[in-house]
């Protein structure tokens, strides 16, 4: 097979690239030092983290100018993520440092006033250029992933003689993908892109630059111009071991997971790597797992969710969180391991983001006790600041606790339309930890206002009393953590029919909404939620196209 030379300087999840190159029958050989880029034929540049932070790297290590000769020899080059931003002369996020300086503009951080900063989730990359002709397998109507708080403005001038494929986030527009010469460099995620993702790098790996779009495609789909963000639909899998020792999805009525009846048995529900294929290929824009077993006298090398990541990433090109167990261990031979570390070894086993629960309880109420100070040795703060804050989700486990009046707590209350069992008008959420089974005095707008200031980038917003009823999400909970914060939130709970994705979307300004047992029991499928969702006049991907 063909070879592509890969310049991995600060990790992440570098799987995930691999497993698309192969899947587009390449070999893939890694750069490990400065001179490999001399006999390298094609060299892809991808990038997670900071801005600073790489380019830092690069320099240290010697890759600045063997890439910008590279670059100058005319072989084909690519650049993903912050391997693209590296390319402009510098952005916001570190103005002290210098970018490589190859792509004129500098980056720019989302006015988060007007929307949720960071920007994640699925929105165009659309040429002006070439309404009839497709740079590099780009398609104006597809979406691909995007996740990052800084971009490079196309209103901001110096790009002639690039090509530019863009995308509008709320108010802004930004460059999404841009080529000029050999150069081609995407700010969206191709490998996590799903089937138009896997296009885009097989053009570019077959220097497929310019092909045709056929006519009346290409009418269709200059109507649909730029059409910005969708509304991101989740498939969530509760993963754990059952009482034979088998790794299964299971799913809680209200966060207990045994059967009612047949002797209590962990409700088996189907294999994760299977499941979690099936909802790709139906169209799911992430995939997240749970893992509920706490697997303690195990290895941390050996953890079981590694493999089961390894083995989905093949075959899913969407994103994939996973939480549960993402805190400061002791492993079997007596070694601490960090948080960070076990973060480590889920990146480089194909997860995207890691979702922290417990942990993330007992930093907000340290982080307030402090005198809401960060002390930097939180695991969210040690994550993001390794792998940017779109590495870090913080996973809420909250509780309805209704009250009299607003004076009856200290906590940060509602006025509910669901009055509580003794009438009470007002509610606050009490935010829970090892999966529901310990309450704490803190409630969920500390919550996510505290992990929001160490660096989560977005919220998985469960809820204890939805969880499994098939009613619908909590809008009231939904709506109150959008206004307390400016970071994404997904919306969980509750969900039963397409409907109830319908009804989260309209009536709160939730980014995602995600969905466990209606899909897993097979009651809907991922694909019938987002046909309805468009059917409603909402933006959604089209995982077929
Ligand atoms: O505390 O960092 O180890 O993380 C543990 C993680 O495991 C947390 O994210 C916590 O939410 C989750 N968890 C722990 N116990 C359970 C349980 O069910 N017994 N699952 C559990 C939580 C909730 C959802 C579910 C939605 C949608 N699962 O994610 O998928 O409620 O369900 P529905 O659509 O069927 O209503 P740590």
């Amino acid at each position: 097979m063909p070879k592509v030379h890969l310049l991995d300087t600060v990790a992440g999840n570098i799987r995930s690239l691999v497993n698309a190159i192969e899947k587009v029958g390449y070999d893939v050989d890694w750069i490990r030092s400065p001179s490999d880029l001399a006999s390298a034929e094609r060299v892809i540049f991808p990038g997670v983290g900071h801005f600073g932070h790489c380019l830092t790297t690069i320099r240290k290590n010697g890759y600045a100018e063997p890439l910008k000769e590279y670059i100058a020899s005319g072989r084909p080059f690519m650049g993903i993520c912050v391997g693209m931003q590296a390319l402009f002369e510098g952005s916001e996020e570190n103005p002290s440092v210098e970018g490589l300086g190859i792509i004129p503009g500098q980056l720019k951080l989302f006015d988060s006033r007007t929307k949720a900063v960071p920007h994640i989730g699925w929105n165009n990359a659309a040429t002006r250029s070439h309404t009839d002709e497709s740079l590099y397998g780009l398609k104006p109507h597809n979406k691909y992933y995007y996740v990052h708080s800084y971009a490079r403005p196309t209103s901001q001038p110096g790009l002639e003689g690039w090509d530019i494929a863009s995308a509008r986030y709320g108010d802004e527009e930004f460059v999404g993908a841009i080529s000029k010469g050999n150069v081609f460099a995407t700010q969206f995620h191709p490998e996590k892109s799903g089937k138009a993702g896997l296009r885009v790098l097989e053009a570019f790996l077959k220097q497929e630059r310019i092909t045709p779009l056929s006519g009346v495609a290409a009418k269709i789909e200059e109507q649909k111009g730029l059409g910005g963000l969708t509304r991101r639909v989740i498939a969530c899998l509760d993963v754990r071991t059952n009482d034979q020792g088998d790794l299964v999805v299971t799913k809680g009525d209200q966060y207990d997971v045994r059967e009612k009846t047949s002797g209590g048995d962990v409700r088996n529900l189907g294999k994760p790597v299977e499941m979690a294929r099936k909802y790709f290929e139906d169209g799911a824009d992430e995939v997240t797992f749970l893992n509920i077993t706490s697997f303690r006298d195990c290895p941390v090398k050996d953890l079981p969710m590694l493999e089961i990541l390894r083995r989905t990433s093949e075959s899913v090109f969407v994103p994939l969180t996973i939480g549960g167990g993402i805190r400061d261990v002791v492993d079997t031979d007596g070694t601490k391991v960090s948080a960070g570390e076990i973060a480590t070894l889920y990146f480089k086993s194909g997860a995207d983001k890691v979702s922290i629960g417990s942990d993330a309880v007992t930093a907000a109420e340290e982080y307030y006790a402090r005198g809401n100070k960060l002390d930097g040795t939180t695991a969210i703060e040690q994550i993001s600041k390794a792998y940017g804050n779109q590495a870090v989700v913080v996973s809420v486990d909250p509780k309805r606790v209704y009250v009299s009046s607003r004076d009856a707590t200290t906590h940060n209350t509602i006025k509910t339309a669901f009055p509580g069992p003794n009438g009470e008008q007002y509610c606050w959420y009490q935010c829970t930890i090892r999966g529901g089974r310990e309450g704490r005095d803190m409630d969920v707008v500390q919550l996510v206002k505290a992990v929001e200031a160490m660096g989560a980038g977005e919220i998985l917003l469960n809820c204890i009393d939805k969880d499994g009823t098939n009613s619908g999400f909590d809008l009231e909970l939904i709506q109150s953590v959008k206004n307390a914060i400016a970071i994404p939130v997904i919306a969980s709970s509750g969900a039963g029919n397409p409907d109830h994705f319908v009804e989260v979307f309209e009536k709160t300004t939730t980014d995602a909404a995600l969905g466990a047992g209606m899909f897993h029991r097979g009651e809907y499928t991922v694909r019938q939620v987002k046909q309805h969702l468009a059917v409603k006049g909402l933006l959604v991907r089209d995982a077929d196209s």
